[in-house]
């Protein structure tokens, strides 16, 4: 019982934390997919992986990803180090 609701609280910290991180990343929006994984999209138009533990992943470019609400998108760039980057800066103390 306790050990739940401090995993649930520290889930919350990091989801703000990282919200943060990628705007501060520019990062335009990011897009839930089917799996449970998200795409980045950058301003510039390319795109990084986060899968749904939070963890950058590579994807290879043109490969096919479905959304959520049933749209398929062509993976374009591999941003990973960019995205990881991100994350790794704005969670250090
Ligand atoms: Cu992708």
């Amino acid at each position: 019982m306790l050990i739940n609701k401090s995993i649930i609280g520290l889930s919350l910290v990091f989801a703000g934390v990282s919200a943060f991180a990628l705007d501060q990343a520019g990062i335009e929006k990011s897009i839930q997919l089917k799996d449970g994984s998200t795409v980045h999209l950058f301003k510039d138009g390319k795109m990084a992986m986060e899968n749904k533990f939070g963890h950058p992943y590579r994807m290879q470019e043109g490969e096919m990803m479905e959304t959520t609400d049933g749209k398929s998108i062509a993976m374009k760039g591999d941003e990973v180090a960019r995205l990881s980057n991100a994350m790794r800066a704005h969670l250090r103390p």
